[in-house]
C-alpha cells in the first residue's frame, strides 16, 4: 500500500467509527427517555396529593415540596392491570424553575401535562399571573414540538364553596396571556416572536390541545383527569 492508499482508508476508517458512534449515542438517548406526564402548577394546588393518589403513595398530610417527585403509572387507569408503565413527575410550584425545567423536558418524552389550578377563589387571584407566566414559558418549550404535547388544565378544589366556576377562570386566564405574553415580549432577548401568531391568545390557537375540567383531588372526584390520562394512550 502505497501512502495515498494508507491516508484513503484511514479517513474511511475514521469516518465509518464517527458514523458508528453517533448510531450508538442517539439510539442509547432515545431508547432511555421514558415516556412522561408532568404535573405542575402553583404551590398549594394539589398537585402532590394528586401525584400520591394517582402512584397509590401513602397518603400522609402534605407539606411544599422541595424537589420533583418520580413514580410509575400503569395507563389506561381503567385497565391498569395490562397498562404500560408511564413515568410521573411531580414538580414543585415554587422552585426557580426555567432552567431546571428546560433540561428536565429535554431528558424525557413528553407525553401530555397536567397543569393543577387552585379554583379557591382568593388563592386563584393571587396566583393568576404566576399561573400565566408558568403556562408561558411551558408552552414557549412545548409549542416548538411538531402538533405540541397537550395539555389538561385541572381545575382542583371544586368542593369549596368559594371555588371559582370554570368558565370564570378559563376567561380570566386567556385575558391575562394575553398581558403576560406581551410583557414577556419586550423584556426578553430570546427569540419569542412566533407568539404574535397566538395574539390575541385563546386556548383554542395553539398546537397542543389544551382541556380544562374540574374536580377535587381530597374528595376522590377527579375522574375526568384520569379519563383525560387514558384518551392520551387509547387515541395517542
Ligand atoms: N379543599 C381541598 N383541598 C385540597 C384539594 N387538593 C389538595 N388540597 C389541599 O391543598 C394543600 C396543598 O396540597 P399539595 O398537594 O401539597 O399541593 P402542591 O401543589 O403539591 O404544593 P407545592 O408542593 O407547594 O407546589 C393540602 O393541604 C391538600 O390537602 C382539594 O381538592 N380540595
Ligand atoms: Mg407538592
Amino acid at each position: 500500500m502505497d501512502k495515498i492508499q494508507i491516508t484513503l482508508l484511514s479517513i474511511i476508517l475514521g469516518l465509518f467509527s464517527i458514523i458508528v458512534v453517533y448510531y450508538i449515542q442517539n439510539f442509547e438517548l432515545k431508547s432511555t427517555k421514558k415516556n412522561t406526564f408532568l404535573i405542575i402548577g402553583c404551590n398549594n394546588s394539589g398537585k402532590t396529593l394528586l401525584f400520591n393518589k394517582l402512584t397509590q403513595k401513602p397518603i400522609t398530610s402534605t407539606v411544599s415540596s422541595l424537589e420533583a417527585n418520580y413514580g410509575t403509572i400503569h395507563l389506561p387507569l381503567s385497565q391498569a392491570s395490562i397498562g404500560k408503565p408511564f413515568q410521573l413527575i411531580d414538580y414543585p410550584g415554587y422552585l426557580k424553575y426555567e432552567n431546571v425545567f428546560r433540561s428536565l423536558v429535554s431528558e424525557i418524552n413528553l407525553k401530555g401535562v397536567i397543569f393543577v389550578v387552585d379554583s379557591e377563589i382568593s388563592s386563584f387571584n393571587k396566583q393568576i399571573n404566576l399561573i400565566c407566566v408558568k403556562l408561558f414559558r411551558m408552552l414557549t418549550i412545548t409549542e416548538s414540538v411538531p402538533n405540541g404535547v397537550d395539555y389538561l388544565m385541572a381545575v382542583n378544589k371544586t368542593d369549596l364553596f368559594n371555588s371559582l366556576p370554570i368558565s370564570k377562570i378559563k376567561s380570566s386566564l386567556e385575558a391575562e396571556m394575553n398581558k403576560v405574553i406581551e410583557s414577556e415580549l419586550k423584556n426578553n432577548e430570546d427569540d419569542l416572536t412566533f407568539w404574535l401568531d397566538y395574539m390575541p391568545f385563546s386556548f383554542e390557537r395553539t398546537n397542543g390541545n389544551i382541556e380544562f375540567k374540574t374536580g377535587s383531588v381530597l374528595k376522590d372526584k377527579y375522574s375526568d383527569w384520569t379519563n383525560w390520562l387514558d384518551e392520551r394512550v387509547v387515541n395517542p
